[in-house]
């Protein structure tokens, strides 16, 4: 089975931005009232990130605010942590405030933020929540066993690893009780490395986690997505994992850019006739949407772990 790409891609680029920009991919989604939300990550002429609000009525017509929604901090304690930008955000509505964990990127490496909002108008900093080298993370949306959870992936300079990890918080800011949760498949398209995509979707069948992998070719990384199902009482237990790819590069947008050969995603809908819209960055330059059944999703992860 394949993401259904949407015939109108891409959905944003930088030619909708009303300064100029290099390039805008790898948004964070939500919903909020009647608006669809992208939080966009936006490359400057000077190639550092910041995030940037675009709207949507329908889901497929986004236009950018005026203003970036967040730009690397200045001053105060993220100052020295984004000093080369802040990247792939990841929205998660827990109860009425959206959290957003996103990428601090400096000279000490790539450490997790938090920030929240709740109109999508003021955003406010929490925390820095984890060490260099970790990105990658993304919130459940509920607590799960009385703790708040949480994906992400750390880089090991032993060994070269990188796995999606599991953690617990009791705050949001405090986070432990860490272990591993999926490691890349080796001789396989998600070989090299796998990071969390989209915050893990609630289903009965468990968490749907939409995932980025990416392997080395002679000609560098392929990056495509996957779909994982983490068990709902305990997700540190992938109850299934499908073993093909769900989108990889292969639009024309998926080559033409900064990064060509990437499909990357941070955010996704799920409406309420089941149809999941994932919004995906596509070669580190424009924005895109594609579409699947939640429903043929979770069977793909079901029925590849029968075998
Ligand atoms: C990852 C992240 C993403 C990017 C991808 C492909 O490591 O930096 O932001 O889309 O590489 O370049």
């Amino acid at each position: 089975m394949r993401l259904q790409r949407y015939e109108g891609n891409p959905i944003l680029t930088a030619r909708d931005f009303p300064r100029p920009v290099n390039s805008v991919f790898n948004a964070g989604a939500a919903k909020y009232g009647n608006e669809y939300i992208l939080l966009n990550r936006v490359q400057g002429l000077d190639g550092t990130s910041c995030l940037w609000v675009a709207r949507s009525r329908d889901g497929y017509h986004f236009t950018p605010d005026p203003e970036p929604a967040m730009v690397p901090s200045t001053e105060g304690p993220f100052a020295r942590y984004e000093e080369y930008g802040i990247e792939d955000p990841r929205i998660t509505k827990i109860n009425n405030a959206y959290y957003i964990v996103y990428v601090c990127y400096s000279s000490f490496g790539c450490r997790v933020g938090l920030a929240l909002t709740r109109d999508f108008q003021s955003f406010e900093r929490v925390g820095l929540i984890s060490l260099p080298d970790n990105k990658d993370a993304v919130l459940f949306p509920e607590k799960i066993g009385g703790r708040y959870a949480r994906l992400d992936r750390p880089m090991t300079v032993i060994g070269g690893r990188r796995d999606i990890w599991i953690s617990y918080s009791q705050d949001l800011l405090y986070w432990g009780d860490a272990c591993v949760v999926m490691t890349p498949r080796p001789g396989r398209w998600d070989s090299e490395k796998i990071g969390a995509g989209t915050p893990p979707i609630k289903t009965e069948k468990g968490w749907l986690l939409i995932y980025h992998g990416a392997c080395r070719t002679a000609s560098g990384k392929v990056y495509r997505l996957g779909v994982a199902l983490l068990d709902l009482e305990n997700p540190s237990k992938v109850v299934g994992r499908a073993e093909e790819a769900i989108l990889y590069p292969a639009a024309p947008e998926d080559f033409l850019g900064d990064v060509g050969n990437v499909v990357f995603t941070g955010g996704a809908i799920l409406e309420d006739d089941g149809e999941l819209k994932i919004y995906y960055g596509a070669a580190d330059q424009v924005m895109c949407l594609a579409t699947a059944n939640v429903d043929d999703l979770i069977a793909l992860c079901l029925k590849d772990m029968e075998k």
